[in-house]
Parts: structure tokens; C-alpha cells; sequence
């Protein structure tokens, strides 16, 4: 589907597109504790509109303490669109308008000593 990621943290052979590939047993996860910084990104390929972005994480103990979540379209992103966002086994953070972007960049907020993972992480209109 065009999309790529990257992330701060890998565990062993873990990699970020294996939290966008469909397939919800292959799980991209840090291997390390969570830490504020810490981060998971999206390139979506091109400029996408969005309703809502989707995410689940079935080792429910690494489900994220809290995230920022930023999207931008080019360069770097300035301020996160969603600060402290709680992770659930199934997160989904809404938008009452239409997000324009290209970049998903998910970003550790508050200390947590367990892993974080994602199973699958899907944007929807
Ligand atoms: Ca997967």
C-alpha cells in the first residue's frame, strides 16, 4: 500500500512496517522500556485525508502509557496535534475534522517499564 515507517526502538528483527502489514500476528514492538521520546512513525506515501487513526497492541501489558501524536505533510512536524493520548489494546484517536497528511508519528510521553507494541496501526476516513 505504499506506506513505510520507522522507529526509535526495534526488538530483534521487529520492524515498523510489521505494524502495518495486515497481518495482526506480526508485531512490531520496542524491546525496551518505554521511555518519554520514544517514537513509531508512518510515511503514508503521499497526502492522505483521515477521520481517525486505529491501533492495536494484543500483549495488552505493552500497550503505551501515554502518547503525543503529530502529522505533517512535509519536513518536520511542529506541534503535536494530540498530547497524552492513552493507550488502550485497541486506541483509537478521532478527529471531528479531516487530518491532511502525509507523516504519523507517534511519540512516547510518560515513563512506563514495559515494552510497547503495535499489532496493526490503520487510518480511516
Ligand atoms: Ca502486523
Amino acid at each position: 500500500m505504499g506506506w513505510s515507517g520507522n522507529a526509535s526502538n526495534n526488538f530483534n528483527t521487529d520492524k515498523a512496517s510489521d505494524a502495518f502489514d495486515g497481518d495482526a500476528s506480526t508485531i512490531w514492538s520496542t524491546g525496551a522500556y518505554q521511555e518519554p521520546g520514544m517514537f513509531f512513525q508512518v510515511d503514508l506515501g503521499a497526502v492522505r485525508a483521515f477521520y481517525a487513526i486505529d491501533f492495536e497492541c494484543s500483549i495488552t501489558s505493552d500497550v503505551p502509557a501515554s502518547l503525543d501524536v503529530y502529522l505533517w505533510q512535509s519536513g518536520e512536524p511542529s506541534s503535536p496535534v494530540r498530547t497524552n493520548v492513552a493507550g488502550f489494546p485497541h486506541t483509537t484517536i478521532e478527529f471531528a475534522t479531516p487530518q491532511v497528511a502525509r507523516y504519523i508519528r507517534l511519540v512516547i510521553a510518560q515513563k512506563k517499564s514495559l515494552w510497547w507494541c503495535i499489532d496493526e496501526l490503520r487510518v480511516r476516513k
